[in-house]
């Protein structure tokens, strides 16, 4: 048996596994689909970052505690006209741990698989984005009544924006490589957004946008999508669900679905923030979540949508200096590519300001 059955076969009690492939596109973890001969025939392996994620087991706690509140109160909600909502499961291994651990250190988990459904990279149309935009406000709503002191930081200045700023500083003096057209783009574009890149963290601290519990990371590829009904059915990658602004997650989302080029196209030139696309998401995303946003939390939804394309960027260009050590890269300039796509997407959206603060107004 090679490595990934032995470990698999952790999790998969008696059951026969036929095949393990690669699967999904995570920039962090490393995912596969085992196929096992049962009545539920996939489950999904995963082998944590341990770089990235340095606590394992408060990842698998936070999650473990996110997933009782929403069993507990689907149970309570639910009637039976309710749409389908699936929520993962953490599945344990023959001796009921949530983990595997190898001899050298390696940290694996396993997680059922929402059967019947899949997952698109990119957005198809403007259903497709009603639905994305519907299932993070479910999943905002279902947790809206979760006290995030519940939940771990399991990962320290995740979507706080100076922080990143601050790193970015200090890998700057440390990169070596040239300063072409398009490094030198991304310096003064990071450059004129310091001060304003507080904008949300500076609201947090005078007391308008309060702690929730989050995602972290709901970008398109992260909703699960009914192959019958094309309904979104659940949303995937728990790993980032820990106290945060809902800003984060809101931003996240829309920077991830009205980028119609999607975030790895090598267009950077091209890519647009497609306000139709922002409309739509936002109608689905409030259907679910009006009943608990203030008017401060509308106040910053502009703000939120522009700064987390600008910080996705802002990542993803540290990174590229930095030698490529957080995400994963298939060339030397992925990172790179990657964050003028972001940086590209961000000029868009100013570019736009007016069209976009008059949809949230429209809509809220
Ligand atoms: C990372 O690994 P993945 O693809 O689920 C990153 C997100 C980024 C995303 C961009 C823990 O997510 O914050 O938005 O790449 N996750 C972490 O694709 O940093
Ligand atoms: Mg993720």
């Amino acid at each position: 048996m090679d490595r990934l059955n032995i470990i698999a076969q952790q999790f998969a009690a008696s059951r026969l596994i036929t095949n393990v492939r690669a699967f999904g596109s995570g920039n962090i973890n490393d995912t596969f689909l085992v196929t096992v001969d049962a009545a539920e025939p996939h489950f999904v392996l995963q082998r944590i970052n341990t770089h990235v994620f340095q606590q394992p087991a408060l990842v698998m706690q936070n999650m473990r505690i996110f997933t009782q509140h929403v069993y507990d109160k689907l149970q309570h909600e639910m009637n039976p006209s309710d749409r389908r909502w699936a929520v993962p499961r953490v599945l344990l291994t023959i001796d009921d741990r949530d983990h595997w651990v190898e001899p050298d250190g390696t940290y694996w988990r396993a997680i059922s698989f929402i059967d019947s459904s899949a997952s698109l990279d990119t957005i198809q149309d403007l259903e497709h984005g009603r639905e994305i935009g519907y299932a993070l406000g479910r999943f905002h709503h279902l947790i809206s009544d979760l006290d995030p002191a519940q939940l771990a930081d399991t990962l320290e200045g995740f979507h706080i924006t100076p922080q990143y700023l601050e790193y970015y500083q200090r890998v700057l003096p440390t990169y070596t490589g040239a300063i072409d057209l398009e490094v030198d783009y991304c310096l003064k574009f990071i450059q004129e957004r310091q001060e304003w890149a507080r904008v949300l963290e500076d609201a947090k601290s005078d007391g308008k946008l309060p702690l929730r519990p989050i995602h972290g990371d709901p970008k398109v590829n992260n909703v699960m999508i009914c192959t019958t009904t094309q309904q979104a059915i659940g949303i995937i990658d728990l790993d980032t669900v820990k106290p945060g602004l809902v800003h984060y997650d809101i931003g996240d989302c829309l920077r991830s679905g009205c980028n119609r080029l999607g975030e790895e196209t090598t267009a950077w030139e091209q890519v647009q923030f497609d306000t139709q696309m922002c409309r739509a998401m936002l109608e689905g995303y409030l259907s679910q979540t009006s009943g608990f946003l203030t008017s401060d939390d509308y106040e910053y939804l502009f703000d939120a949508i522009r700064l987390i394309a600008f910080e996705l960027g802002l990542r993803f260009f540290s990174d590229y200096l930095a030698g490529n050590v957080y995400f994963k890269v298939k060339y030397p300039n992925h990172n790179l590519d990657r964050a003028l796509v972001q940086f590209k997407l961000t000029e868009s959206i100013e570019a736009q300001e007016t069209a976009i603060r008059s949809i949230i107004e429209d809509l809220r």
